[in-house]
């Protein structure tokens, strides 16, 4: 194996007359990429090999982690590190006279993702493979033909563009044709006697094939921490009414399966947050349960040779309620192709199921039109169905005459199947994402189910990978660390606490700067090098980074900077500061595509004016993605977490940027409160409601925001400023203002805006003492430990899926 650069160059020499046809002299970069990542792959797939027969022998338990989304980044420099192979690469491909960082650039990021959820189970992939002698943690996703867009910015607006990520092939994905599972939608469902016992039979469908392709996954220098993402493209099977047609000339009908077939796997829906409602939508969902779920039976039945013992051995984890079919399936499994009764089923399924909650927004809260459901997923309908009614039954006689509370808690009403009622009750643990988000999951939006079983209610606050997020993506920081207090927080980020001893450190409170310092100005490169704006990396740099979204309050920001420009310009002074925005809006979420046109508007005002350039400049990233962040992270002075106090179930972005030792400036909300608990008031900008406050205030009659407009002359001037031509474009700002005055500003933008600027000004005067400052970076980083995935990866097997002691 590679142990050091002869040994790897001999390797890569091997690998690349395998698998390219050209001489290397001959060949261009991407097949001089393609070979390392052949390389690569082919060394992981034997450390794989190893580690399943450990993982057999052990008897351990595998987790399923099911969503329809994962951010995975780039992969090939992210494993070479786990693997401590980079600087031997590094220079071994040098003597080949290839540059390494040239290969990097042919690696496309998997755009297989919104947001946060998808980000999220990226970072859990990465802890489960790290965390596991726990249990075997997996992923299962959809492989979409088409991720989210690609961002452009044209004229200060989004423009979405697809991005074709496949189109060179996916060198890190393996298809895995033998693990196919089909996937049956739509027909009808029969009922017959087998003996004493009616059985259902599923006749008319239409099938289509689940194909896996595998992409291994890597802890932290340690070959057995490994495991797998298995996405599942579709695939139209070639069966007889397809050859029929075509032998019949029937060429049109037999493409008009097969395209109705790819069509589940081949697009991402980019809605973040807000429920589609789609006939493909409610496909995909299921096309991944129900592979997911087939996978796992049919091999546990190859291994074991029968389901003694499933629900000990196996947890499936949905991540928020899109998988949620996958608990009707996994009872038809049982029930129809097992032969079990219903309360056997019922007894495994509930035992090994367990859902985290993502978001309380009504419109992303999962609900299936009854007559769309049924016709497509007909005998998962009457498992549903029967779900239900056994639910109600059973919670009428415990607390009889109570129809408040059947009314809140049943499955399926007014011709609707809500999928987090099925979430709850089909599973054995309910999750929010941070202390506050869980909180209110127990008080309003599951208080009904909370009081029937308050032991399912959990909370694990997020996590994020600090390895991908600091060590890998901010070398200057990593390196520093590492030689301050050695190497062993990679593996456990709590040790990063042990910094604190360095406060008084003169010399090493010096590198922290100059980290930073470094950090800043490889994106002021970036930034100057792709949108051709200039900026000062001594300057402090504000950065606001994360999709759009009326709740994460970019408005609040921009007006803030706004009133900010008026205040220069009438002669007020203040840190220089750089303003950087990033993020994606929804395709058909118009409001947020009007802010991002206001920010770039904003931009253009502020930075062509010279009068105010020396101190401020705001600059909008296209195309904020996973690979954009590892640049942005690193480079924050003030980290911007300013949604409406409880809206933001947890964030992440907030954690990330925290690592990097940025100082949070941050509204009440989801795990600011807990990065704040965590640090103190000293180092953090804590300000504007709570979120008792704004649901009190969000009872009609109690908000006026045209008080808050008529009493606050700054507000009202910027307010004003949207539409009396300020800001030199004929772009139409009155819907924004109709939001905050006519629409009462639903997420209380002008409510918090005084709070907000005063704590922004509080943090810009702290930046002139850059003691102070250093002060509070190094806090913030050194109490990060506990904001690692690999801490909230460690409560979900103690607290969830490690339930029942040993498997045997
Ligand atoms: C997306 C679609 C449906 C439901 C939720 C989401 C989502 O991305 N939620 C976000 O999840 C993150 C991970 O838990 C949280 O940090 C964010 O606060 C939450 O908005």
């Amino acid at each position: 194996m590679i142990q050091d650069k002869e040994s790897f160059k001999k390797a890569y020499l091997d690998t690349f007359s395998r698998v390219e046809s050209n001489p290397l002299e001959l060949s261009n970069n991407w097949e001089k990429y393609h070979a390392l990542v052949s390389l690569v792959k082919e060394m992981m797939n034997s450390y794989w090999v190893n580690a399943v027969k450990t993982n057999i022998e052990k008897d351990q338990r595998r987790i399923y982690y099911l969503s329809m989304e994962f951010l995975i980044g780039k992969m090939l420099a992210y494993n070479l590190m786990n693997l401590g192979l980079e600087n031997i690469v590094r220079e071994g491909l040098a003597d080949l006279n290839i540059n390494y960082d040239e290969l990097l650039l042919q690696e496309e990021e998997a755009p297989l993702g919104n947001g946060g959820l998808g980000r999220l189970a990226a970072c859990y992939l990465d802890s489960m493979a790290q965390e596991k002698d726990a249990g075997y943690g997996f992923g299962f996703g959809i492989r979409y033909k088409y991720g989210l867009f690609t961002q452009k910015i044209v004229d200060g607006c989004q423009v979405e563009v697809p991005d074709p990520w496949l189109k060179d092939g996916y060198v890190w994905a393996t298809p895995k044709p033998d693990r196919m599972i089909t996937v049956k939608f739509k027909g009808n469902v029969r009922t017959a006697m087998d003996g004493n016992r009616i059985i259902f039979i599923h006749e008319n469908y239409e099938p289509v094939l689940a194909v896996p392709h595998d992409i291994l996954f890597l802890g932290y220098m340690d070959t057995s921490k490994i495991n797998y993402l298995r996405l599942y493209s579709a695939e139209p099977v070639m069966q007889d009414f397809d050859l029929l047609s075509f032998n019949q000339g029937e060429f049109a009908k037999a493409a008009a399966y097969r395209a109705e077939v790819e069509a589940i796997s081949n697009i991402l829906y980019p809605e973040d947050q807000n429920q589609a409602g789609r006939e493909l939508r409610l496909k995909q969902e299921y096309f991944l349960s129900a592979a997911s779920v087939g996978d796992s039976i049919a091999y546990y039945k190859m291994i074991y040779g029968s389901l003694d013992k499933f629900a000990k051995r196996v947890a499936f984890h949905i991540n928020d309620t899109h998988p949620a079919v996958s608990i009707p399936e996994l009872m038809r499994i049982l029930i129809d192709e097992e032969g079990m009764s219903w309360e056997e089923a019922w007894e495994i399924t509930v035992n090994v199921f367990s859902y985290t909650n993502h978001t309380i927004l009504p419109e992303a809260l999962e609900c299936w039109p009854v007559d769309l459901f049924r016709a497509l997923l007909p005998r998962i309908y009457m498992i549903i169905e029967e779900i239900d009614r056994r639910y109600l039954q059973d919670i009428g006689s415990r607390y009889p005459g109570d129809e408040e509370l059947l009314r809140k808690t049943a499955i399926i009403a007014d011709g609707r199947i809500n999928m987090a009622h099925l979430s709850v009750i089909g599973s054995r643990s309910v999750n929010g994402v941070s202390r506050i988000h869980s909180q209110i999951l127990k008080e309003n939006i599951f208080g009904a189910f909370y009081k029937i079983t308050p032991e399912k209610f959990h909370n694990i606050t997020n996590g994020v990978s600090h390895r991908r997020f600091l060590h890998y993506a901010n070398q200057p920081l990593s390196d520093l660390i590492s030689q301050a207090i050695g190497v062993e927080w990679i593996n456990q980020a709590t040790e990063l606490d042990k910094l604190l001893a360095f406060s008084n450190d003169r010399g090493f409170m010096e590198q922290l700067a100059k980290a930073k310092y470094k950090n800043k100005e490889r994106l002021a490169k970036y930034i100057f090098e792709r949108q051709g704006v200039a900026i000062d990396p001594s300057s402090m740099f504000d950065i606001h980074v994360k999709r759009l979204h009326g709740y994460k309050r970019q408005l609040l920001n921009a007006l803030k900077i706004m009133d900010l420009y008026n205040a220069i310009k009438e002669g007020k002074t203040i840190q220089p500061t750089t303003f950087i925005f990033g993020g994606k809006a929804a395709s058909s979420y118009q409001r947020a595509k009007d802010v991002i046109k206001l920010i770039n508007s904003v931009a253009q005002i502020v930075n062509n004016d010279k009068q105010v350039n020396d101190y401020i400049r705001v600059v909008f990233l296209e195309n904020f993605n996973v690979s954009l962040g590892e640049i942005v992270y690193p480079a924050a002075d003030v980290s911007e977490q300013i949604s409406t106090a409880s809206k933001e179930a947890s964030g992440t972005g907030c954690m990330k940027f925290m690592f990097n030792g940025a100082i949070t400036l941050g509204s009440r909300d989801g795990a600011n409160l807990e990065i704040h608990e965590a640090v103190g008031d000293e180092h953090f900008a804590l300000f504007g409601l709570t979120a008792a406050q704004v649901m009190e205030l969000s009872v009609a009659g109690r908000y006026n925001s045209w008080d808050e407009y008529s009493s606050t002359p700054r507000l009202k001037r910027v307010i004003d400023q949207l539409v009396d031509g300020f800001l030199q474009t004929t772009y139409d700002f009155h819907s924004i203002r109709n939001g905050l005055l006519w629409e009462n500003d639903c997420f209380f933008v002008l409510k918090d805006f005084m709070p907000y600027t005063v704590a922004w000004e509080g943090l810009n005067q702290k930046y002139a003492d850059q003691d102070q400052w250093l002060q509070s970076s190094l806090y913030n980083i050194a109490k990060a430990g506990i904001f690692s995935s690999d801490r909230a990866i460690k409560e979900y097997h103690q607290l969830i899926w490690n339930r029942k002691g040993p498997v045997v």
